[in-house]
């Protein structure tokens, strides 16, 4: 090319290649793939698009999708037609024709399952056909959402041969949102549900959200608040939450409600939400019948109960068995399923709060109906930036448990830090238990391989909102992809599931993709690094949840402060859970008891959970633990001057509006990083009596400057 043209091409098309994005379409852009040759040869590879007569909603979802995929891919109309009419044609279809059975055989149907699919590139009558081949309708619609993942990812067509099935059956998104639209721990505006306007008006946005979820392999969504309003479960709104499903519907998202146990007493006029009394079971009963026959698909009860003020069994003196196998009973018949949480800690009990939960649910093994899930945080305090597995994982093996994780980002940085946190996922459900002998990990509880099997449930915190962008933080739209991706397949590595978000969000410059991965991946950690390294825990800001707070010393209940977790003291700083202390240790398997339970051998990651270790204790860098945790808080606000630089080095190769959307809120992540180190550093050392060592900045400012700043920040 000339030099001059050239320059009017770059300068004509650059702006129109990286065109103001505001990030609306997440990972489902299907922009035109820009080399050519490519192009054509996907064109060439698909000609039509085959798909039944009258097809049902979830197909026609599906020929939707690879119809508008493929226009803005390749930039044709693809035809599509009941009969395949010509070579190259791409076929969605249920075994039914013999032709179909012939090239994918039992075996494959088999490891398919009920909402897997089968991508495969056959030779045919001397020419070629794509195959989506599923058992069930919505294996047609993941299959068409990962044969386009496949363009939009550049693979040839050439050698498609993919089996793929979700291991986890119930794949959920738990959103905490109040019914007049704020959102408990959520930082990308209000709640996407308009109650006010339901059932008559409904934002075209439910329909974009649930093939989001659908897109990444969701299939369900709690959309009340845990801390639950029981007006949910009354007529009027039930038909508003009936036409959200039926918005649903055709992406395959079943819609499930938060249950709020004194709903007898609230909305039902009864005196008592007793679960053993006859007349509460029967309103339960009557409410559920009600409840199907309004949505007829609906999944079923995600309960708080008796936790942190809600209401639940314990009221009355019975258990949480009890309660949840009264609900279970209720929604059986339809098989619907209740998620029980074990997020609990009592008002009465003063021991540690991370053994609360075992010691609550442990005793209550093999008592819970099939159709209840006990529902445990991957942690067993409350989603820090680091905790060890929760052990309820490996007590409760007559129990079918489901991982609750937090995609909403309350401990780590809400909508202004970067955070990814796929590592951090990967952390818990690869970690093992041992409760089946060595290599029962919590993925392996989680998706019944290890024990018991059917219902199988995966639950994540939702991240999103009203928000142009959905999430807030445009890149945290990776935690919610992330999420859907390992519910889906929780063997899929960080490595793999950032690369592909990235290119579907920014395209494939090379230089973008390794900068914003390694961006992506190392983020956690940094988090970790300027907020709670070395096992520290629970010391941010009190009410928001933002910032540092390591001073909190006086709220409603003890473990709720931070002088509570970190125990800072002249001799040292930690929590002893080992036998001298409160011997949270006790509930893991030996292996761990073992590991965790020497301050020598415990990883120092851990190192503060687990142990109160002396100021002058010596780390495995041969440093003081004082000197190291200066070090790794000034390594964090390091980490986060590191991400600013990357970022700015692809100006030019991301559009505007969302290079500065990042630019920004990276720039205030720097902020708030120095604030969490000179406020902790400050405040600790009050206690250590040291100085800093070597290569860390002192803060600007005295402890009380940090302290004023946040008690004054508003609450959420
Ligand atoms: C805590 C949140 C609180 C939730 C609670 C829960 O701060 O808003 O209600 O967890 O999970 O992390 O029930």
């Amino acid at each position: 090319m000339r030099p001059i043209f050239c320059l009017l091409v770059s300068s004509l098309l650059l702006p129109l290649l990286l065109r103001a994005d505001d990030g609306y379409r997440l990972w489902l852009r299907y922009d035109p793939i820009p080399d050519a040759s490519l192009r054509q040869a996907y064109t060439g590879a698909i000609s039509e698009i085959v798909i039944p007569e009258n097809p049902r909603p979830l197909v026609a979802s599906a020929r939707d999708e690879l119809v508008a995929g493929l226009r803005g891919l390749l930039g044709a109309d693809i035809p599509v037609v009941t009969k395949a009419t010509r070579d190259n044609a791409l076929i969605l279809g249920i075994p039914r024709d013999p032709w179909i059975a012939a090239v994918v055989n039992e075996a494959d149907l088999r490891e398919a399952g009920v909402e897997g699919y089968v991508l495969r590139r056959i030779a045919h009558e001397g020419g070629h056909r794509t195959l989506i081949v599923a058992n069930r309708d919505s294996g047609l619609l993941y299959g068409a959402f990962a044969l386009l993942r496949h363009l939009q990812s550049h693979q040839s067509l050439d050698n498609l041969n993919v089996i793929s099935a979700p291991k986890i059956q119930r794949r959920l998104l738990n959103h905490w949102d109040d019914m007049n639209r704020h959102v408990e721990r959520g930082y990308a505006g209000f709640s996407l549900w308009e109650w006010f306007y339901l059932p008559e008006i409904r934002d075209p946005r439910y329909r974009d959200y649930a093939r989001a979820l659908a897109s990444i392999g969701l299939n369900g969504t709690v959309i009340t608040n845990v801390n639950a309003n029981a007006q949910i479960l009354t007529a009027p709104y039930l038909a508003k939450v009936a036409a959200l499903a039926q918005e649903f519907r055709p992406w395959g998202v079943r819609i499930y409600l938060t249950a709020r146990f004194s709903a007898p007493i609230e909305i039902g006029g009864l005196k008592t939400a007793d679960p053993l009394d006859p007349a509460v079971a029967a309103w339960w009963q009557g409410k559920v019948a009600e409840i199907y026959r309004t949505i007829p698909d609906f999944g079923g009860f995600l309960v708080k109960a008796n936790s942190e003020g809600q209401p639940g069994p314990q009221d009355y003196k019975r258990t949480h068995a009890d309660g949840a196998n009264m609900l279970a009973d209720a929604v059986q018949p339809y098989n619907g399923i209740v998620m029980w949480r074990a997020f609990v800690y009592s008002p009465d009990n003063n021991d540690d709060r991370v053994k609360q939960a075992v010691t609550e649910f442990a005793p209550l093994d093999g008592k819970f109906r099939q159709n209840v899930i006990v529902q445990i945080k991957n942690g067993p305090l409350d989603f820090m930036p680091r905790e060890p597995f929760s052990p309820l994982f490996g007590a409760m093996p007559n129990t079918r448990l489901a991982a609750e994780l937090q995609i909403t980002q309350e401990y780590l940085g809400q909508s202004i830090d970067l955070a990814f946190l796929a590592p951090m996922w990967r952390e818990v459900l690869d970690a093992d238990t041992y409760a089946n002998g060595k290599g029962t990990t919590i993925a392996s509880i989680v998706d019944g391989s290890a024990k018991l099997q059917h219902p199988s449930v995966i639950a994540g915190v939702a991240n999103t909102g009203t928000d142009r962008n959905w999430t807030g933080h445009l890149l945290a739209q990776a935690n919610w992809y992330a999420f859907g991706r390992l519910a889906w397949d929780h063997q899929l590595s960080s490595e793999k599931i950032a690369d592909e978000w990235t290119r579907l969000t920014f395209g494939h410059d090379d230089t973008a993709v390794s900068t914003i991965n390694k961006m992506l991946l190392g983020s956690r950690e940094t988090v970790v690094n300027y907020s709670m390294p070395l096992g520290l825990t629970h010391i941010m800001a009190e009410g928001h949840h933002y910032g540092p707070g390591p001073w909190v010393d006086k709220l409603g209940r003890a473990d709720w402060t931070s002088v509570y977790y970190h125990k800072a003291d002249e001799k040292g700083l930690g929590f002893d859970r080992t036998a001298t202390g409160s011997n949270a240790l006790a509930q893991y398997a030996p292996e761990w008891q073992k590991l965790w339970g020497n301050v020598e051998t415990c990883p120092e990651n851990l190192l503060l959970w687990f142990h109160h270790v002396s100021w002058d204790h010596k780390m495995k860098s041969g440093r003081t633990l004082w000197d190291e945790l200066c070090l790794r808080y000034q390594q964090g606000v390091d980490e986060v001057r590191a991400l600013r630089r990357d970022w700015d080095s692809l100006k030019g190769r991301i559009d505007e509006e969302r290079f500065t959307h990042v630019a920004q809120r990276l720039a205030r992540q720097e902020k708030e990083a120095i604030n969490w180190r000179d406020s902790c550093l400050l405040y600790f050392q009050q206690f250590s009596k040291r100085p800093l060592p070597t290569g860390v900045e002192p803060a600007t400012h005295p402890l009380e400057h940090y302290k004023q700043i946040l008690r004054n920040m508003p609450g959420f």
